[in-house]
């Protein structure tokens, strides 16, 4: 029973976590799935409904403390030459989780490089498959 409890308290944070982190980056609800149609929740990660190896720009984020400012936003984690305030539709790099402001709508995936099947997006991250 107090393993059940333990287990169903883990669920419950990593959750909890999972969607607080959409919060703090800008458009963190609306991420474009870099490969097909609709979002890509787990925007740290390299598997789409987050959990697992997060993608270059979970680790960014998460040395960053978890904090979307103009340090992260002018960072182009994934490497391919859009930054990820661009990618996020924050171009100015002025939104703040405390004070978000009205944003352009993301046009990219922050942590995993664009388009996915060019090579050099697939010598930059040669065990994703979409
Ligand atoms: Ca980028």
């Amino acid at each position: 029973m107090l393993k059940l409890a333990a287990v169903l308290s883990l669920l419950v944070a990593s959750a909890m976590g999972y969607s607080g982190y959409k919060a703090l980056i800008p458009n963190g609800d609306s991420v474009p799935n870099p490969c097909g149609d609709g979002t890509w929740p787990g925007v740290g990660h390299w598997l789409i409904y987050g959990t697992g190896e997060r993608n270059p720009f979970g680790e960014d984020f998460k040395a960053n403390g978890y904090t979307w400012n103009a340090a992260l936003c002018f960072k182009d984690s994934d490497g391919d030459g859009k930054t990820n305030g661009e990618e996020l539709g924050d171009y100015a790099c002025d939104w703040l989780s405390e004070y978000p402001i009205q944003l352009d709508p993301a046009i990219g995936h922050p942590g995993i490089c664009e388009p996915v099947d060019s090579p050099a997006c697939i010598a930059k991250q040669p065990d994703f498959n979409c």
